[in-house]
């Protein structure tokens, strides 16, 4: 599997812009949310439908970025409210971890990371395809969840984790069977919005993000089996894939939203 980027380029992930202009622009993602400078604006309810099926159809694979689930099932997840304009299809989730508990998030609140940080990625129907919605201004829609680490396995997250062997090496999905909507912090109404970018190349600002503050809790153990069990490829040299986030991006003065019931 062969990508134009990586977390480990030379210059880090600000070596991004060289091949991709968008990387270097003003509403990049992540932000550090400061929560005493966020709007309180109340968005109505979020609606999520077919997150709770058994994800049918759904292949999980290790990209050589991160893990990520294709949600090809149908009919598809799709998410709408929360202040969304109309109805969003969920096309994949994925993660960035880092290699202790002290990082791995790419979002931040309030100057604190948290060691694990999900992205579910959604286009909007207005657009034929995700390729055709990131180049639109909200053609994309993306749900930020943190996670925390105790003491205590996460049952719902064994989906994952029970996969992680046999995606050792990038490329070769395999079927799985996870739960969305009991991945999702309790309190789903309660969240940050604001505009930005994808976190990964090409960077396209077209993102709607809702930041959820409630982390999600998973043990140690499993964080452990996602930080030792994948490998990685660049340069020819094949690394344990860890710190897969991006760096805090400037807000320039972009509104913060705070949504809280
Ligand atoms: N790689 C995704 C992320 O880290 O959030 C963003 C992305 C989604 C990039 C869809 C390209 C296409
Ligand atoms: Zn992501």
């Amino acid at each position: 599997l062969t990508s134009s980027w990586s977390y480990l380029e030379p210059g880090g992930t600000i070596d991004w812009s060289s091949k991709n202009n968008t990387c270097d622009e003003t509403f990049q993602s992540p932000i550090d949310i400061i929560t005493s400078e966020a709007i309180d604006k109340r968005f109505p309810p979020f609606h999520m439908e077919h997150y709770s099926t058994t994800a049918d159809g759904a292949r999980i694979v290790n990209n050589g970025h991160t893990v990520e689930v294709h949600l090809n099932q149908s009919p598809a997840p799709t998410l709408s409210g929360g202040g969304l304009d109309g109805i969003y299809t969920a096309v994949q989730f994925h993660f960035h971890w880092g290699s202790s508990d002290n990082y791995g998030s790419e979002h931040f609140l309030d100057g604190n990371s948290f060691p694990m940080e999900m992205h579910i990625v959604h286009y909007s129907q207005k657009y034929p395809n995700i390729s055709e919605a990131l180049t639109k201004k909200n053609g994309l829609a993306v749900l930020a969840i943190f996670f925390e680490v105790t003491n205590c396995n996460n049952t719902e997250f064994q989906c994952i984790i029970k996969k992680l062997p046999s995606l050792r090496n990038p490329g070769f999905p395999t079927r799985v069977y996870c739960n969305l909507l009991k991945l999702l912090p309790k309190n789903f109404d309660d969240f940050f919005r604001y505009s930005g970018s994808l976190t990964t190349p090409p960077c396209s600002e077209s993102v709607v993000w809702t930041v959820y503050p409630k982390a999600v809790k998973i043990s140690s153990w499993q964080i452990n089996q996602l930080r030792t069990q994948l490998i990685r490829i660049y340069d020819g040299d094949r690394t344990v894939l860890v710190n897969n986030f991006r760096g805090l991006q400037s807000r320039n003065n972009r509104r913060i939203y705070k949504s809280i019931i």
